[in-house]
């Protein structure tokens, strides 16, 4: 029985990695970080917390002895690294801390395999905010980087070191540089979650209004759980390597909410511009969406759109679900749920 060790379970990509590689008959290690309150509700969601192959460990990426006693302790034939501040917004807030943990922290991991066992094989979670602002339009793995948050910057730095461990070491480090992917169990402050959630309040009568900011950036966004399929894969592939997954199509912020809504049957149509533009109601004016600047970021990645076609020729992955039925599951989830 295979044993792959995933950090970051408590978050949205560790839980839907779990549970695909349970399903595969992996015995899981699923990593999550201490803190005052426990937080399992994803792997809850996805019932899983029982399974018997499932086993939770203690750790925090930042603790390079913590790192070293996992693995020695553990000797996983694989390890998924998710665990990150992966939020951009706060990137620009809190960078020293995503800094360490999303960029620095790789390395604790990198060096406790390269210690303990340099043929353990190592998924690193890199991202299209590499890109940043693009220069391609269609965004691959030979497309010049170029991020524009903290978050990216330190994204930067572990995509790097784990090509360099790779390269140095000869260990098996891929990085898999992943296009937005959301689903039901999403961050709420990631405005897929966020625009799903606020319909459901709105619809419901307990909100009055969704407050969003940049509504023109254009994202390449699919569905979490073809993603994780997409990692283990490229563990799989005979040769460490570098792959994009993506969907290949692009869409604005507006376009999400525009979808979102028509699944409550609501037609929006925007007017005014700029702070001062809104999104009403088509059918009774009444206003829905507003523009809020606390929301806009010091430097904003306006278009994503990657190229998959190196992961479908090599590795034979593609995305299966779409980006309507992307939207149209967390709208949904979140009606059932409020
Ligand atoms: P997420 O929901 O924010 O999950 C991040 C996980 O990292 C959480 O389990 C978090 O634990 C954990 N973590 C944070 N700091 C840690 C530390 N010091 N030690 C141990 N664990 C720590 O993110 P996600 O959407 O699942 O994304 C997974 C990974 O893929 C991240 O590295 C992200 O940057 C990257 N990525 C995501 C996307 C996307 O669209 N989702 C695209 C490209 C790349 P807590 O629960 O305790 O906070
Ligand atoms: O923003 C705009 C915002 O926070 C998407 C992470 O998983 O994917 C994610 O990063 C877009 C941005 O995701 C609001 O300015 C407008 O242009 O949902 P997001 P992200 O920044 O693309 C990448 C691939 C990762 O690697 C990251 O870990 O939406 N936007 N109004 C808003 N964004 C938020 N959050 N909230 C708003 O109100």
């Amino acid at each position: 029985m295979k044993k792959a060790l995933v950090t970051g379970v408590t978050g949205q990509d560790g839980a839907y990695l779990a549970q695909f590689l349970l399903d595969k008959g992996y015995e899981v290690y699923g990593a999550y970080r201490r803190t005052s309150s426990l937080n399992l509700w994803r792997v809850q969601f996805l019932k899983i917390e029982n399974h018997p192959r499932l086993k939770l460990v203690e750790f925090n990426l930042l603790d390079a002895s913590n790192c070293l006693r996992i693995i020695s302790q553990i000797q996983p034939d694989e390890v998924y690294n998710l665990a990150a501040q992966s939020f951009v917004g706060v990137s620009f807030e809190q960078p020293l801390v995503t800094s360490q943990t999303t960029g620095i922290g790789v390395v604790n991991m990198l060096e406790a395999i390269r210690l303990v066992n340099p043929a353990i094989k190592f998924y690193q979670a890199s991202t299209s905010e590499l890109y940043g602002k693009v220069s391609d339009k269609l965004q691959n793995e030979e497309t010049a980087f170029y991020p524009r948050s903290p978050y990216g910057v330190a994204k930067l730095y572990s995509y790097w070191i784990t090509k360099n461990y790779r390269e140095a070491y000869n260990i098996f480090a891929s990085n898999g540089i992943l296009f937005n992917h959301e689903s039901s169990i999403r961050g709420e402050t990631f405005v897929s979650r966020k625009i799903a959630r606020a319909i459901a309040a709105i619809v419901n009568k307990k909100q009055k209004y969704l407050y969003l900011g940049n509504l023109n950036a254009k994202r390449d966004w699919g569905h979490a759980k073809d993603f994780v399929e997409g990692m283990w894969m490229i563990l799989q592939h005979k040769n460490p390597d570098d792959f994009v997954l993506a969907t290949s199509k692009a869409y604005s912020v507006r376009d999400f909410v525009e979808l979102a809504f028509s699944f409550v049957d609501i037609d929006i149509e925007w007017s005014g511009t700029g702070i001062n533009e809104v999104g009403k109601n088509s059918k009774n004016g009444e206003t829905l969406i507003k523009i809020d600047s606390a929301y806009f970021r010091p430097a904003e990645v306006d278009y994503l759109r990657g190229d998959h076609k190196k992961a479908n020729k090599i590795l034979g992955w593609k995305p299966k679900i779409s980006f309507k039925e992307l939207v149209k599951e967390m709208v949904e989830n979140e009606l059932l749920n409020i």
